[in-house]
């Protein structure tokens, strides 16, 4: 790659050593006996930046020549991660950085890992995000992605006696090697104060207090580093200066107090996921990013047009869940009341250019914001929602609807004012909007949104998720990367499908033995990583059985631990396998996870996960056959490590209820076979890799639906289960909590009694399925023929194919074609 920047020195000419040690000295201000692991870290990251500027600035000037039409992915969370092996990678220069970094005697991993994760997300929505903006660059799509540049990310998660404790993260603390600070670019958001009309009607808001958003930009490169985007990141600071008066007052404190204030709204990521907090400074960071970034992209459109007509053709925005959802009433006042548009104009507008991306049908997890906050908050935007309901009305009506049912879909319930629906303001305000996999876009139609689809039924589509091949193969699992490229050369890392090549190999004696090979090395980079972290020494003979997500109820951590305990008793039983006429395979649970910090029972789950490791790592009777571990701390880095080395991957869901996940993805992607429920992407992934090749069971989402709706409760499973019936008097004995009998109440009365999440009537076909799984691993070419069909198969899931039908269904925007 080459590019042309008039006033650029040909970078490229300079040995890339060169640039890192004149960073190492110019930038860092260090010399090479002096700097340790982290300075060269900076240094090397700043040398790969220098060649992405390049991209970048050659990026900025085609996209604006051809006036390629422009898509802005709005999210609250981006959980990156590291960065700089990414950026290596794409830009092409990994080895010979590694080389170089070896060359000074230094350890590459070391040096590689220097760099604090980029966590500013809780999950899978944050982690999307990001998969998204390395495919939008390596797809060619003019895209931006913005969000809140938070000071503190997701919390650091320690340990206390097997509890979940929580702890202040700061990434920022080292610097950020990526970051543009742009001073320049700044805008004022406006909260509180009061609206006035004029004869005409013409509405004037004039806003209490404002605070400024001041961008920070990281260039996000593509495959191959040709085409660079942007991640435009803002940060609060204080309107205008330190109120000077109060300062020559004396009242340094004061002034000081104001400044803290308005630098509150950047400062801490919310760490719920599906758990929500109706609070204030919640609601004020999405207004602060929403408008920041609607304010940026139209002063960017100014450039180019001088009208607002035809928005929409220029300019596509895609809302992360409803977390932008204000962007509705925004984009509207913006054209009401700055550029002068009919309340009726602007919504047509607004409907051509906004979309919306459902991540869950949780109905906890369903944005509402009491009226009276938002009314103190966004005084004109209730008045906009307002217009927004009584012209939807007369829509609904037309399309002969029914009075009650509009009531239910309007934004604010016209009997029950209390409440601003973000899910249907960002519905109605959009022109498309999408559910992440084909089951989940199905219940969304059924369920939470039946009535607006029937109002609308072109605008529900769905969009399955994927994954970048980048991060989540050729980086982290170099072994199999490198493996795959000997036979098929490196095709496949910007066109998936091309793994499909593989499948002929499956049963190939030499492919099989160095694919086993790769994952017996990443396993002992796992172990290793274990050893490191828990003093846990594991077998890695064992099968490696992984759960590691957000810990939720109905993502069943719970049911996995039980299936622990099931196994300990039956091993305690029969610790040779002689009563049942085979010995024991031996198996590795690793867990890893956050909970919320409000959400008891998740915390609970994982101090259980901890008391049953406790006495199964303890217990000479059990030796290797089973261990039990739990990572503290999970992040987008440990994934890294976790994944490559699993062989089995669990996906455990209540059938109805994860909406799609990608860590299901990314496990079959690196030759993990997965046991999971038909929930989510797990559907897709069967149709795609066959039955043969996944391991399916449990309750169907219809059937659990219906055990829901008449609230079926377990006893009667209980009581003809002795497996079930040992381990629930297990936890009401204290066998796993030191003789404590109360520990484990609250887990028996929502297992025992109530049992929403179908634990118990899933849990025999889990137990069943984990036996038919020791089996198989015990047939290794059964099991790694299987092992590689899914590598093989997985190519559709590439985020590149899902960004490419983003670009087409609904931003209409231009792209590069696969693999050219
Ligand atoms: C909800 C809330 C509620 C208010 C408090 C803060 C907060 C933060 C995030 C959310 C939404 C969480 C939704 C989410 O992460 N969904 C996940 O999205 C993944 C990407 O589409 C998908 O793979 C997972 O199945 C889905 O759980």
């Amino acid at each position: 790659i080459k590019h042309k920047i008039d006033d650029a020195k040909d970078l490229h000419d300079e040995p890339f050593g060169d640039v890192v040690l004149r960073h190492l000295i110019y930038s860092v201000g260090k010399d090479k006996t002096h700097a340790e692991a982290r300075d060269w870290n900076v240094a090397v990251s700043l040398a790969v930046r220098d060649r992405m500027v390049e991209g970048w600035i050659d990026t900025t000037r085609h996209v604006y020549a051809r006036q390629q039409k422009r898509v802005y992915y709005l999210s609250m969370e981006f959980m990156i991660g590291r960065m700089l092996e990414d950026n290596l990678t794409n830009l092409g220069l990994l080895s010979e950085a590694k080389e170089f970094i070896a060359s000074q005697g230094l350890d590459v991993e070391t040096v590689l890992h220097a760099e604090q994760d980029a966590a500013l997300g809780n999950g899978g929505l944050g982690r999307l995000a990001a998969c998204f903006m390395d495919s939008m660059a390596t797809t060619g799509v003019a895209g931006m992605g913005y969000g809140i540049r938070y000071q503190h990310g997701i919390f650091r998660q320690t340990l206390e006696d097997g509890w979940q404790m929580e702890e202040p993260e700061d990434w920022l603390f080292e610097g950020n090697s990526w970051e543009f600070r742009r001073p320049e670019v700044v805008y004022e958001i406006g909260f509180g104060g009061h609206v006035t009309h004029d004869a005409d009607g013409k509405a004037t808001w004039t806003p209490a207090e404002s605070v400024q958003a001041v961008a920070f930009d990281m260039p996000i490169a593509g495959w191959e580093g040709d085409h660079v985007n942007t991640l435009r990141l803002w940060s609060a600071r204080q309107s205008g200066m330190m109120n000077l008066d109060t300062f020559n007052d004396g009242d340094f404190m004061a002034a000081a107090r104001q400044q803290v204030l308005a630098e509150t709204i950047s400062k801490v990521l919310y760490p719920g996921d599906h758990t929500p907090q109706g609070r204030e400074l919640r609601l004020k960071q999405e207004v602060f990013f929403t408008s920041a970034s609607l304010q940026d992209m139209l002063r960017r459109f100014f450039t180019n047009y001088d009208n607002l007509d035809n928005l929409g053709d220029h300019v596509a925005v895609q809302l992360n869940d409803t977390h932008p959802a204000i962007a509705v009433p925004e984009l509207i006042r913006i054209l009401m009341d700055l550029h002068g548009y009919t309340f009726e104009r602007a919504l047509e507008i607004t409907r051509e250019t906004l979309h919306y991306t459902n991540h869950t049908l949780l109905p906890e997890a369903l944005e509402k914001w009491p009226k009276d906050l938002f009314e103190h908050i966004l005084p004109r935007h209730l008045q906009i929602i307002n217009m927004i309901d009584g012209h939807f009305y007369q829509e609904a009506m037309a399309k002969g609807l029914d009075h009650h049912i509009i009531a239910g879909i309007q934004v604010i319930h016209p009997h029950q004012q209390d409440w601003v629906r973000m899910g249907n303001l960002a519905f109605i305000g959009s022109r498309k909007v999408n559910g992440v996999s084909a089951l989940h876009t199905e219940l969304m139609k059924q369920t939470v949104f039946h009535d607006l689809h029937t109002m609308y039924p072109d605008k529900i589509i769905n969009q399955t998720n994927g994954v970048t091949p980048r991060r989540w193969l050729l980086e982290c699992n170099p072994g199999l990367a490198g493996l795959i490229t000997e036979q098929i050369g490196d095709g496949w890392i910007d066109d998936l499908e091309q793994l499909q090549k593989i499948a002929p190999l499956a049963t190939d004696a030499a492919f099989q033995k160095a694919y086993r090979a790769v994952k017996s090395a990443n396993k002992q980079r796992l172990a290793d990583m274990v050893q490191e972290r828990t003093g846990i020494t594991l077998n890695t003979d064992a099968i490696f059985d992984t759960q590691i997500k957000r810990i939720h109820e109905y993502k069943r951590q719970h049911m996995n631990i039980m299936e622990a305990i099931a196994l300990y008793n039956a091993i305690k039983a029969d610790p040779e396998g002689t009563k049942r006429g085979a010995a024991w395979q031996p198996r590795v649970k690793i867990f890893a996870g956050k909970a919320a910090p409000s959400y008891f029972f998740a915390k609970l789950i994982i101090k259980l996960i901890n008391d049953v490791a406790a006495v199964v790592n303890n217990d000479p009777d059990i030796g290797d056959k089973l261990k039990v571990v739990f990572l503290p701390n999970y992040n987008v880095s440990m994934a890294e490590v976790l994944i490559p080395g699993s062989d089995l991957s669990e996906q455990i869901s209540t059938a109805g209820f994860e909406a799609s996940g990608t860590g299901n993805m990314k496990f079959a992607l690196n030759g993990a076979l997965t046991i999971g429920t038909l929930d989510g992407a797990n559907v897709e992934m069967l149709d795609h890799v066959g039955e043969d090749n996944i391991f399916i069971f449990g309750l169907k989402a219809d059937e659990v639906a219906e055990r829901q709706h008449r609230r079926a409760r377990p006893s009667e499973v209980i009581k003809n289960s002795p497996m079930l019936q040992q381990i629930m008097s297990q936890l009401s004995d204290g066998t796993f909590s030191d003789g404590e009998t109360e520990r484990y109440r609250d887990f028996l009365t929502n297992v025992g009694d109530h049992d929403y999440f179908q634990v118990i009537p899933d849990f025999q076909a889990y137990w069943d399925m984990q036996r038919q799984l020791d089996g198989l691993y015990q047939n290794a070419e059964a099991w790694f023929e299987k092992a590689i069909l899914n590598t093989a198969r997985m190519g559709w899931f590439s985020s590149d194919r899902t960004i490419r039908s983003y670009a087409d269904q609904i931003w209409r925007a231009p792209h590069k074609m696969s693999g050219t």
